[in-house]
C-alpha cells in the first residue's frame, strides 16, 4: 500500500529509510531528531558533522548505524510562524526533496515523522495534511511504499466538524439498527406464537438486509446485464475501470493499493481480495452506493449498519467525497482499520 499511517516510534521502523526532522545544524536536537541519534549511535553524529548543516527546506542523507533501516534522510523543517512566512512551501519542499533523495537511493520503503509538527509548531492536522498530499501526489509517478509515522494520538484529529458530522452518521445509523433488532426480535417472538411462516418475517426485518441499493447510473441492456451476472470480482473491476476512461495506475494509485497487488487481481479472474482492498476500487471509481454493494457482493462481502467501518464508508459515499486519504483519516479517528492493501 503506497501510502501507510501507522503509529509507532520511527526508530523502530524497519524500512529502507527513515526521514529525520533535524534543525539547519544537524548537530541534533530533541523530539524525534534526539530519538534518532540516540538509537543510532555517536557515529551518526560524526557523520552529520561533515555535512556542513543543511537549509530550512533541504534534505541530506546518511547512514543508519545501530538502526534498522539502512540511511537516514534529514531534513529541516520550517518553524511555525501563523502561516504566512511560506511555512507550508517549505514544508512540502521536505517531503518532496526526501522522497528525492530516498529514490535516488534505490530505497522502496521510507518512513517520515510528522515533519515541523513538535518543537517548530506547526499545527498538526494542517502537518499531517501537507503530508499526505505531497506523498501522494509525489507517488503518482514513485513505485515507493511510504510510512507516516505518527507518535502521539494528538497527531492524527480530523477536524472537529467532520468528526462529530460521522459521529451523529453512525449514531442515526446504529440507533436505527438497534431499534429494528429489537423490533424484529419482538415480531419473531409474535410470529413464533402466531406460528407465522418465517419468509413473511424476513420482509419485515431490515436489520439482517444490505444497506438500500441506489439505482445504477444507467441501465444496462438486458444482454450486457445477463454478461454481468457471471462477472467476477476481478473483471468488473477491469470493466469499470475502461467504463470511468481510467488507466489501470491512475486506478491504483488512486485507491492506494501497491502495483503488485493490482497485477494479481487483474491476471487471476477468481481472485477473492478483502474487504478493505474492494472498497478501496469502489472509492477510487467514485462508485454510488448501490454500485459499491455490487462490487463487494462480487467479492462476498456487503456494508452493513451493524459495522462502524461500514458506516463510516457509506457516509464518505453518500457525500460525494472519494479522497482516500480523508476516509482513512476519519477510519483512524474512529479507530477502524484503514483502506487499501
Ligand atoms: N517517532 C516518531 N515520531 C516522533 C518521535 C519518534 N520517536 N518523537 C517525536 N515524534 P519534533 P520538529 C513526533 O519536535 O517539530 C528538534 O530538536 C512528534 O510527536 O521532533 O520538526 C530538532 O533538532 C511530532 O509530531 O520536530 C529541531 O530543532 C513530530 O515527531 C526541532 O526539534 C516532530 O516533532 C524540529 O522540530
Amino acid at each position: 500500500m503506497p501510502i501507510q499511517i501507522v503509529r509507532n516510534d520511527i526508530t523502530k521502523m524497519k524500512v529502507d529509510a527513515i526521514v529525520n526532522a533535524a534543525n539547519e545544524t544537524l548537530l541534533g536536537g530533541g523530539g524525534v531528531d534526539g530519538a534518532i541519534h540516540k538509537a543510532a549511535g555517536p557515529q551518526l553524529l560524526e557523520e552529520c558533522r561533515k555535512l556542513g548543516g543543511c537549509e530550512t527546506g533541504g534534505a541530506k542523507l546518511t547512514g543508519a548505524y545501530r538502526l534498522p533501516c539502512k540511511y537516514i534522510i534529514h531534513t529541516v523543517g520550517p518553524i511555525w510562524r501563523g502561516g504566512g512566512c511560506g511555512e507550508r512551501e517549505k514544508l512540502v519542499s521536505c517531503y518532496k526533496k526526501s522522497l528525492e533523495l530516498a529514490e535516488k537511493a534505490g530505497c522502496e520503503t521510507v518512513a517520515f515523522p510528522l515533519i515541523s509538527s513538535g518543537a517548530y509548531g506547526y499545527p498538526k492536522p494542517e502537518a499531517l495534511r501537507v503530508a499526505v498530499d505531497t506523498i501522494g501526489e509525489y507517488l503518482l509517478n514513485s513505485d515507493m511504499t511510504v510510512y507516516i509515522v505518527i507518535f502521539d494520538r494528538a497527531s492524527y484529529q480530523i477536524g472537529e466538524k467532520l468528526f462529530s458530522d460521522i459521529e451523529e452518521y453512525i449514531d442515526d445509523r446504529y440507533a436505527d439498527e438497534h431499534a429494528e433488532e429489537r423490533s424484529a426480535r419482538l415480531l419473531r417472538l409474535n410470529m413464533h406464537r402466531k406460528n407465522m411462516p418465517p419468509a413473511e418475517f424476513q420482509t419485515l426485518s431490515k436489520a439482517s438486509r444490505p444497506m438500500e441499493a441506489a439505482p445504477a447510473a444507467c441501465a444496462p441492456s438486458l444482454s450486457d446485464a445477463v454478461k454481468q451476472l457471471d462477472e467476477s470480482f476481478s473483471e468488473m473491476l477491469l470493466r469499470k475501470i475502461d467504463e470511468r476512461g481510467m488507466t489501470d495506475a491512475q486506478c491504483y494509485k488512486k485507491a492506494n493499493i501497491d502495483r503488485k497487488l493490482f497485477s494479481k487481481i487483474r491476471s487471476d479472474r477468481l481472485y477473492k481480495p478483502s474487504k478493505a482492498t474492494a472498497i478501496a476500487f469502489a472509492i477510487a471509481l467514485e462508485l454510488s452506493l448501490g454500485e459499491t454493494e455490487e462490487m463487494l457482493k462480487k467479492a462476498g462481502f456487503a456494508l452493513s449498519h451493524s459495522n462502524k467501518f461500514d458506516i463510516i464508508i457509506e457516509y464518505f459515499i453518500e457525500h460525494g467525497n472519494y479522497n482516500i486519504f480523508e476516509i482513512n483519516e476519519a477510519l483512524f479517528a474512529f479507530d477502524q482499520n484503514l483502506l487499501g492493501a
